[in-house]
C-alpha cells in the first residue's frame, strides 16, 4: 500500500506547478505493476539463474541457447503485460510539456505502448523487441519484431506445461510479427511460475536460434550488457537536452540507481539545479541513503506515480 505524507505531498505538487524542465529516470520497478520481475532482489531470478549474470556479452558467447530463452521468455512475459498508470502518467506529462524527457532503462516496450511521445523517450539499454547481427562484419539489425516466439524452438508454452496451446501451435498458422498478433495471444503473464524448474531447460543449437537474413549469423537481442557501451545517439541527445539550460526536477521511478551510467543522471540533473524525487517500493534506497533526494515517495510506483503527477 503506497504511503503519502500529506505535506510532503503538498510540498512536492506545490514545486512541480513551477517546474519546467523535468527529467524522469526508469527502472524496472516501474513495470513491477504490470507484472514484470525486477533484476534485483525478490523475483531477479529465472529459473536458477540471477538475471543479471544473463545479461552479460559473457554469458551470450557461453551459452547462447541458454540467453535466447531467458530473453524469449522476457519478450513473451513483456507482451502479455500491460502498461500500468504510472506509464500512462509519465506519457500525459511528455504530452503536455515539451520540455520533459524521459530515460528508461527497461527494455519492455511499455512506455511505448502508453502512447508516450517517442521524441521525448530515450532507451538507455535497447529493446527486447530489436534484434541484431552477432557477426563482427554484418551490421543487420531489425526493429519493433514482436513475433512470439522468435524462432519455433523458443516456444516457451512448447517447454513448459504451465502454459496453454500458444498460438503458433495452430499449424498451417503463418507467423506475424505485429503487435497485435502477439497481444491476442491468450496466455496471461500470470500464468508462468519463473521459479519453476520442474522443466527442464532444452539444450538448443545455432540452428534453433534466430539466425541473420543477410549473413546466416547468430542474432541477439538488442539489449544493453554489462560492458557494452549504450547508444551513442541517444546519450548525445540527453547530454544536449542536459546542458541547454538548469534542470527543475529529475523523477527517479522504481530504480536501484546501480547501474551506471544510467544511475549517474540523478547527479548530473542535480549538479545541473535539479531537485530529486523518488519513488520506490523499498526505502533504503542509495539516492535516498546519501540524503540527497528532496522527496522520497514510497510504495508501488503504478499508484504513487499518477498521484504526484495529478
Ligand atoms: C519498485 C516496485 C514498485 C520494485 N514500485 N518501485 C563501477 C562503477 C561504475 C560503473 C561500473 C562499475 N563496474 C562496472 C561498471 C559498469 C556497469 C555497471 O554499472 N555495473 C554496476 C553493476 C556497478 N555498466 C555497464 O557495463 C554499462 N555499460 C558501460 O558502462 O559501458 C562503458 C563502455 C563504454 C565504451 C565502450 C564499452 C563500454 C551497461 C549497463 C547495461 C545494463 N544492462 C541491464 C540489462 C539490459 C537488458 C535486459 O533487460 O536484460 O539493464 S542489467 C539490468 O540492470 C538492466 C536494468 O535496466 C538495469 C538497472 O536495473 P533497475 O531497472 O534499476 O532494476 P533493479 O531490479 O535493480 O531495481 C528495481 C527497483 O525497483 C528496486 O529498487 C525496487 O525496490 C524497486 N521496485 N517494485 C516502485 N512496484
Ligand atoms: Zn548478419
Amino acid at each position: 500500500k503506497a504511503i503519502i505524507a500529506s505535506v510532503d505531498l503538498q510540498s512536492f505538487t506545490e514545486y512541480l506547478k513551477g517546474c519546467r524542465r523535468i527529467l524522469a529516470l526508469l527502472g524496472a520497478g516501474i513495470s513491477a505493476a504490470s507484472g514484470l520481475p525486477t533484476f534485483r532482489g525478490a523475483g531477479g531470478l529465472w529459473r536458477h539463474y540471477d538475471a543479471t549474470s544473463l545479461a552479460t556479452p559473457e554469458a551470450f558467447d557461453d551459452n547462447p541457447g541458454l540467453v535466447w530463452q531467458f530473453y524469449s521468455y522476457r519478450r513473451h512475459m513483456a507482451l502479455q503485460a500491460q502498461p500500468n498508470k504510472a506509464h500512462y502518467a509519465l506519457a500525459e506529462l511528455s504530452r503536455r510539456n515539451k520540455d520533459f524527457i524521459t530515460l528508461t532503462q527497461n527494455v519492455d516496450g511499455l512506455s511505448q505502448r502508453a502512447q508516450h511521445p517517442l521524441e521525448q523517450l530515450n532507451l538507455l539499454h535497447g529493446s527486447l523487441f530489436d534484434i541484431k547481427c552477432t557477426s563482427f562484419y554484418c551490421n543487420y539489425s531489425r526493429q519493433n519484431d514482436f513475433t512470439d516466439p522468435i524462432a519455433p524452438a523458443l516456444d516457451i508454452p512448447k517447454h513448459s506445461s504451465l502454459l496453454g496451446p500458444s498460438k503458433t501451435d495452430k499449424s498451417g498458422e503463418e507467423a506475424s510479427n505485429s503487435l497485435q498478433d502477439a497481444l491476442e495471444d491468450k496466455a496471461t503473464a500470470k500464468d508462468v511460475d519463473i521459479s519453476d524448474t520442474n522443466n527442464p531447460i532444452p539444450e538448443l543449437t545455432q540452428e534453433d536460434l534466430p539466425q541473420c537474413p543477410k549473413c546466416n549469423g547468430l542474432l541477439r537481442p538488442g539489449v544493453v550488457w554489462f560492458g557494452e557501451p549504450l547508444p551513442t545517439d541517444t546519450l548525445e541527445k540527453i547530454d544536449n537536452w542536459v546542458e541547454s539550460a538548469p534542470i527543475d526536477l529529475i523523477l527517479v521511478i522504481g530504480t536501484s540507481s546501480s547501474v551506471y551510467p544510467a544511475a549517474g543522471y540523478v547527479d548530473v540533473a542535480r549538479n545541473h539545479g535539479a531537485k530529486v524525487v523518488v519513488v520506490n517500493m523499498e526505502k533504503d534506497m542509495p539516492t535516498r541513503g546519501k540524503g540527497a533526494c528532496d522527496w522520497f515517495f514510497q510504495g508501488d510506483a503504478g499508484v504513487i506515480v499518477p498521484e504526484i503527477l495529478k
